[in-house]
């Protein structure tokens, strides 16, 4: 049977994607080049502000292996070891995410209420540094359901706009990035309402 992260795992990696994606200050972290932090800094600084759970390697461990989105990765052959947020990020952090050809297509899980604003103005990156599309539509459909219980499923032309000289990255967990998609190269994917 597949291992699950505990709920005060679960808890304890929302507090990290807070601090590795968005307000690293907030613990009086900095993140450095790439989105890192050394791994002992972060196991200090979680012990000394989480008050739910123990902190333990181990723990941070589980979490990173078993997150259900692979949210983080350590670095173990770097010394000292770190560990970062593989993608998400809102502070202008340097990421180092590979250039891809992408998929001919990827999807985008999001409301109904905002496709008004996605037909005018496209897929904008909003809070974070890039637009998130994934390979299948079913993890868009994941995604659209954080904000709506009926998701619409977006089709992104992906081969158009790398056509068209726009950059795709990957992250370590198989998602795409893009920093824009235009209105033009957007459709609703087959059954993609509802
Ligand atoms: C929408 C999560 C109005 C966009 C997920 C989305 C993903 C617009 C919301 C990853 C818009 C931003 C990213 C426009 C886009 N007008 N709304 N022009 N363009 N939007 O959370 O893609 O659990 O920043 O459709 O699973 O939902 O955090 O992006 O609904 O993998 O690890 O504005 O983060 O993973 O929301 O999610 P987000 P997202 P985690």
């Amino acid at each position: 049977m597949e291992e699950l992260l505990d709920r005060h795992e679960v808890r304890l990696s929302r507090f990290m994607a807070l601090v590795l994606r968005h307000k690293p200050e907030l613990v009086g972290l900095t993140l450095s080049d790439g989105g890192w932090v050394p791994l002992a800094e972060l196991i200090d600084t979680l012990k000394q502000t989480w008050r739910k759970g123990p902190i333990t390697r181990e723990a941070i461990q589980r979490i990173v292996d078993l997150d259900d989105k692979r949210r983080y990765e350590i670095d173990s052959k770097s010394r000292p070891q770190r560990i970062r947020a593989c993608y998400g990020h809102s502070t202008p952090t340097t990421m180092d995410y590979p250039e891809t050809d992408p998929p001919a297509v990827l999807y985008h899980g999001t409301a109904r209420r905002f496709l008004g604003r996605i037909w005018a103005s496209g897929l904008l990156p909003m809070q974070r540094q890039y637009v998130h599309l994934s390979e299948d539509a079913e993890t868009a459909r994941r995604v659209g359901e954080r904000r709506d219980p009926e998701p619409v499923i977006l089709l992104v032309d992906a081969a158009a706009m790398a056509r068209d000289g726009h950059t795709f990255y990957v992250t370590a967990g198989g998602m795409y990035l893009v920093e824009f998609v235009p209105a033009g190269h957007l459709r609703i994917a087959d059954g993609g309402v509802g």
